[in-house]
């Protein structure tokens, strides 16, 4: 076992404690919010012995061996600092740092501090993106040509839907990007093998003015609106980016908040030489697979049917659907299982997303601003 610490008990906090659990490897024995409140239910809702208001003092704890951040994203590189320099492990949300320059001096520091650093692009670990990305490293689909898609969502659509993510202050100079445009460019690269070499993206906020809240509202809560002020917006609601790969892919991404009836849709096609592949986050346990001259098929998730490596990632029976709460599980799992058995970073690239990928998505998070701003093709 690794006794653990969560920081941040907003949407994600929770959801790292039952994943956690889940794994049989985490004793969690603390948590920490800045809301007294929202630390005390937490910690006892989840009979966890410690919870704290600031989480310096949970650091102090030298028996603790990760630490998981799920605090907003400003907050990330001045905790994982904090994190490494008290020598413990770190899994810190997705975006790692809200600039490259923070995400690049916490890969070093993971490095010197010779501690795993994660970043918690958690949704490549549904069992079919595995299944999808060792088919296209087999040459199943031959020579990569494209590779394109799309995530979608629709809970800040509204000027009364409110979210801490809106506020530049708090999220970083990008939002929809850095939030789940993140997830879609990491599973991108993690799939393909490729990386991502120049781009061309436009931004926009379509709603430049929003509505805020006098009371605290959660992620995908839609508040009660009672009193409220307005406030200028100058995060992006929506982003439409094309980029080339080193490996000579072409690509392109549509990213929304703002897509009425899409609640949280990650979707992606990959086209070869020879045949395709397509997977929907809406339809997590079923993978597409696209030929020329044969009927297409489609691959309902039954480790029976997968590849002996990838089956690892799938953790229940065909016809046993497995989701986005499973994806943390896999991913923590592969984490501690590492840790267990290394202590810390060594050897070949470990299949989990480190702090190097956290860095690639900061570099180009940047990018596209600067793309956006410039309208014109930027190098990563
Ligand atoms: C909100 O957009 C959010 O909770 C993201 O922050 C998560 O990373 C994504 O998995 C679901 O949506």
């Amino acid at each position: 076992m690794l006794k653990t610490g969560v920081i941040g008990l907003g949407f994600i906090g929770p959801v790292h404690i039952e994943a956690l659990r889940r794994t049989g490897m985490a004793d969690i024995v603390a948590v920490a919010d800045q809301n007294r409140a929202a630390a005390d239910a937490c910690a006892s809702k989840y009979n966890i012995p410690k919870s704290y208001t600031d989480y310096r003092d949970m650091l102090k704890n030298t028996e603790i061996d990760v630490i998981h951040i799920c605090a907003p994203n400003f907050l990330h590189y001045e905790i994982a600092k904090a994190v490494l320099e008290s020598g413990k492990h770190v899994i810190c949300e997705k975006p790692l740092a809200i600039c490259a320059d923070e995400g690049r001096e916490l890969v070093n520091l993971a490095k010197e501090k010779k501690k795993v650093g994660v970043t918690s692009f958690n949704l490549r670990f549904y069992p079919l993106v595995q299944q999808a990305r060792a088919m296209v490293q087999k040459g199943e689909l031959g020579k990569l040509y494209a590779y394109h898609g799309t995530y979608l969502q629709d809970w800040l659509l509204y000027d009364t839907d409110y979210s801490w993510r809106l506020d530049s202050k708090i999220c970083g100079k990008s939002r929809a990007v850095a939030d789940i445009g993140s997830h879609w460019i990491d599973m991108a690269e993690y799939v393909t093998g490729g990386r991502i070499v120049s781009l061309c993206a436009d931004t926009t906020t379509f709603l430049p003015v929003r509505k805020r809240p006098s009371c605290e509202v959660r992620s995908f809560q839609t508040a009660e609106i009672g009193e409220y002020e307005s406030v200028q917006i100058d995060t992006e609601d929506f982003a439409t980016l094309l980029f080339h790969m080193d490996n000579g892919v072409r690509g392109n991404l549509t990213v929304s908040q703002i897509s009425a009836g899409r609640k949280n849709r990650l979707q992606f096609e990959a086209d070869g030489a020879e045949n395709s592949l397509a997977w929907d986050s809406e339809q997590p346990n079923s993978l597409w697979i696209g030929h020329r001259d044969s009927y297409n098929e489609q691959l309902i998730k039954d480790p029976n049917l997968m590849y002996a490596d990838t089956r690892t990632y799938a953790d229940f029976p065909g016809g046993h659907t497995e989701g986005f709460p499973d994806t943390s599980k896999q991913l923590f799992k592969s984490v501690y299982e590492y840790i267990l058995r290394n202590g810390h970073l060594k050897g070949e690239k470990p299949d989990f997303p480190t702090f190097e990928d956290g860095l690639r998505e900061t570099l180009i998070c940047d990018a596209i601003l600067e793309s956006s701003e410039k309208k014109a093709w930027i190098d990563v």
